[in-house]
């Protein structure tokens, strides 16, 4: 398949003798050969039975929701525009190890990234493809990333059998039909063709052949045998490999991140940028008591004159529902218990009402979940004992029922940047906040240097330690060595780029417990914005600058009312050495093993790390307390 190639007048007669009038009439409407070759060449290869072309009216969308629930796809719950829909038992999470980038025998990637020969893939897509839609339809919709008529927006089209993904799109994603009409020469979008594969009690039958395929060179991605949003809604993160090659070659950035507004003293607002590997506490900060939100997920950079400014690709959000409650989420809470659309998947639902981990609330013995019928002690399929809901069950919303969202989301100018925070989940080593000397010092020691212990957000094994860089590591797709290079490059001429900073919300004492609790998250923000601002000082460490305890002391008491004490800060800001030292090398024998063309400022920049802090274990010991160097000035 040439999904890049344009309609000949035989593709458009098939077209107009194989779609219904109106259908056509819409295809049309669009006048783009581009789009109408790529309808063409699914249709003979997955051979739906019928072809829906969504346009972005409102009877469109309704007609999709209530396809979803006619199909069984989703089940009406009691509050209104409440839906579920349940993935099948071993389809809860992105699989890595099927998701690859198609690789021509010419080019290079790294090998930590997962990749597969070109045309191998393209075969293997095509076999699987095949008749895939036979008896389905086959949904056609137009959506831009980012705001509409914004510079930073890229066109995007999905094609998918599943109404239920159709669905999520929709409160994702802005429709953009007709945008898509008013530009008919536009060739560079974004292409997704999703099935769901063979259907079994309605869910993918064959996840064994589950397979997701990026195919860059013809900015086309293939998802095939699964229903999980995370793989299937290829707006997210597969569009977003596609994103992220094009910011490379037109010089911006395409990043795993929140956009939020911190608002400090006297009405100030600054806006940051965070990126946190999945499950590790971006979109808790995102929706921080006191802060607003432009986006939870998603972000595109790009220098405009003197600053850094971002728009949120999305404008909805498809969030961890586990550990949502009243007390550490009342807003998203208070959206999921309210009337208004929402498409909950993998909750436990009784009674028409969804439950979940951790949910606060008393929860039911019995349900039905993504096993089916549940009960309290069950176990699944594959011998383990099933909890109410999925780990990775989820919400999916869009961000206009939050009360906190920002005025600036559909701005197409995006929002000017103060900070960028990247956060990993991390029980034993870095300290619960931290602020690079300087960008490249952040790009390196903190943004390049992430690790994370894994979580449900993927397939396989929780709690392992693993390299993270950026946060964006299942996601980027090209060189890694480029794509750090590109970070280093974004702020020339800025005189005053965005600050960097670090955050740990998992550091643990020496019993094993978690020496914050989540609403310190405030506090460490609001220091940030001060920070970006230079309100207030902070004491320099080998690995960053750090709090002075009278800030920290300050805003506890004004923002939490809560006294917090010397004894505190001293556990959470001791420098671990011995730990940061591990770090430092597994980091730089990750570069050394698996990435060609590292920059050179990356080496440098964590041997002068661990110079340093060689140098004050000989002095100070292996665990010296943030005091020392206040002292030490
Ligand atoms: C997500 C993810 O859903 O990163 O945002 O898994
Ligand atoms: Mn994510």
């Amino acid at each position: 398949m040439n999904t890049m190639s344009e309609a000949t007048e035989d593709t458009m007669q098939y077209l107009a003798a194989h779609l219904s009038s109106d259908d056509y009439a819409r295809l049309s409407r669009l006048n783009n050969k581009h789009v109408a070759q790529l309808i063409y060449d699914v249709m003979c290869l997955c051979r739906p039975a019928r072809v829906f072309i969504v346009d972005d009216s409102a009877e469109h969308v309704s007609k999709i929701r209530d396809m979803a629930i006619k199909n069984g796809e989703e089940y009406v719950l009691t509050c209104p525009g409440h839906t579920v829909h349940f993935d099948g038992y071993f389809d809860q999470g992105r699989d890595k190890n099927n998701t690859r980038y198609l690789v021509p025998a010419e080019d290079y990637l790294d090998k930590a990234i997962n990749q597969m020969e070109r045309t191998e893939g393209l075969r293997e897509a095509r076999t699987l493809l095949r008749d895939s839609m036979i008896g389905k339809d086959m949904i056609v919709r137009f959506f831009a990333l980012g705001p509409l008529g914004s510079e930073f927006m890229i066109p995007a089209v999905q094609i998918t059998d599943s109404y239920y993904v159709a669905h999520s799109l929709d409160l994702l994603y802005r429709r953009a039909y007709d945008q898509f009409a008013q530009s008919p020469e536009r060739t560079d979008f974004f292409r997704v063709i999703h099935s769901t594969g063979r259907l079994e009690n309605g869910v993918s039958a064959d996840v064994n052949a589950r397979r997701i395929f990026i195919d860059y060179i013809a900015s086309t991605v293939y998802s095939i045998n699964t229903q999980y949003a995370g793989n299937t809604v290829g707006l997210k993160k597969l569009a977003f490999r596609l994103a992220i090659r094009r910011a490379d070659h037109e010089g911006w950035l395409a990043e795993h991140m929140f956009i939020m507004g911190v608002h400090g003293p006297h009405g100030r607002k600054t806006y940051f940028t965070g990126a946190y590997p999945s499950g590790c506490g971006k979109t808790s900060t995102s929706m921080i008591h006191g802060a607003t939100i432009v986006g939870d997920d998603l972000a595109y950079l790009q220098r405009v004159g003197k600053e850094i400014r971002a728009v949120n690709v999305e404008r909805g959000m498809f969030g961890i529902i586990r550990g949502v409650n009243a007390r550490d989420d009342p807003l998203i809470f208070e959206a999921l218990t309210t009337p208004g659309e929402t498409i909950f998947s993998n909750v436990l639902v009784h009674e028409g009402v969804p439950y979940w981990l951790e949910d606060g609330r008393t929860q039911p013995n019995s349900g039905r979940n993504h096993v089916g019928e549940w009960h309290r002690d069950m176990v699944g399929p594959d011998g383990a004992k099933v909890p109410i809901s999925s780990r990775n069950a989820r919400f999916t919303f869009a961000l206009e029922r939050l009360k906190n969202l920002d005025e600036a989301l559909e701005d197409p100018r995006g929002v000017s940047i103060g900070g960028v925070i990247y956060g990993g989940r991390d029980s034993d080593t870095l300290v619960p906040v931290r602020e690079a000397f300087d960008w490249t010092h952040g790009v390196i020691s903190i943004g390049a240097s992430l690790e994370s212990e894994s979580t449900a957000a993927t397939l396989g094994t929780e709690g392992v330690r693993q390299p993270d860089p950026f946060a964006n590591m299942d996601f980027i797709s090209i060189p890694l060595g480029r794509y750090i290079s590109n970070h280093l490059r974004i702020v020339t001429g800025i005189s005053r780029p965005p600050r960097i900073f670090g955050v740990n919300y998992f550091i643990r004492g020496e019993n094993g417990e978690y020496l914050n609790s989540r609403e310190d998250k405030q506090i460490w923000l609001k220091w940030m914005e001060q920070r970006v601002h230079n309100d207030i000082s902070a004491i320099r460490t080998p690995i960053g600058l750090i709090p002075d305890y009278e800030d920290l002391h300050r805003l506890f008491g004004v923002v939490l009312n809560k006294e917090y004490t010397r004894d505190a800060y001293k556990q959470q800001f001791t420098i671990r050495i011995p730990e940061l030292l591990k770090r430092i090398e597994r980091v730089r024998s990750f570069y050394e093993n698996n990435v060609k063309d590292a920059p050179p400022q990356l080496f440098e920049v964590l041997d002068n790390e661990y110079t340093e802090l060689n140098r004050v274990r000989t002095i100070h010991g292996d665990y010296p307390g943030p005091d020392v160097f206040k002292e030490s000035r």
